[in-house]
């Protein structure tokens, strides 16, 4: 963008609609506006936005990635992901830190929705405030997502699952993935639907599931 667009005092009108000259002042309005409106869903938004950037065609530098929540409140992922084998899921853990409650606006999100049978890569970026991690859990045929009967401790029952990533900057089963961090888990998956939760106490609650189906 070029800054005489903002710079006060160049208010200039752009020339009528219909004439030829008017063309290309008027497009660099509309595309201000535009990036002004994206702006400004993004700071509204509690939807976590993750940008990925490979680590060099052809090379196995891996994956690095940054990511922000809600535009002003931040949120970047620093942890450099290796190549992971398979079809790889990024999952973004998001959550409103202490404001609003504290528990509301957790969330897990999917790149995509559906994976191949087979070797999956489940690789969470949390972008929150809190600790968080993932779990894989099998979900029978009649089960939605965010049915889980939570307990006294604020967790679900783990039995079934499949595999976890809560290692911070790491794979498989560890202490949580911290805030800014990612982790990650290869697993092999059958065909099926899964739930991808977090099992920290109540935050299943708190909102954070999202479903997968592997065909
Ligand atoms: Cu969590």
């Amino acid at each position: 963008m070029t800054t005489d667009v903002l710079a006060p005092g160049t208010g200039a009108s752009p020339p009528p609609f219909s004439t030829e000259g008017g063309r290309r002042p008027r497009t660099r309005r509309w595309l201000v506006a535009a990036l002004v409106t994206a702006v400004v869903l993004l700071v509204g938004s509690v939807v976590g936005t993750i940008t990925w950037t490979r680590g060099g065609a052809g090379t196995s530098t891996g994956t690095s990635w940054s990511g922000s929540y809600g535009g002003m409140m931040g949120g970047r992922v620093s942890t450099r992901v290796p190549a992971l084998p398979g079809t790889t899921v990024r999952v973004s853990a998001v959550d409103m830190g202490a404001m609003m409650g504290g528990r509301s606006g957790m969330r897990l999100t999917v790149s995509r929705g559906s994976v191949p049978a087979g070797t999956v890569s489940l690789v969470l970026a949390n972008l929150g405030f809190r600790t968080h991690e993932l779990v894989v859990l099998p979900l029978a045929s009649d089960q939605q997502v965010g049915e889980r009967a939570v307990g006294s401790d604020g967790t679900v029952d783990e039995t079934g699952s499949l595999g976890e990533a809560s290692q911070t900057a790491g794979s498989g089963t560890g202490e949580g993935i911290q805030p800014g961090t990612a982790g990650w888990t290869t697993l092999d998956l059958p065909a099926g639907r899964y739930e991808l939760i977090c099992n920290l106490p109540g935050h299943y609650a708190a909102g954070m599931f999202a479903e997968l189906t592997v065909s």
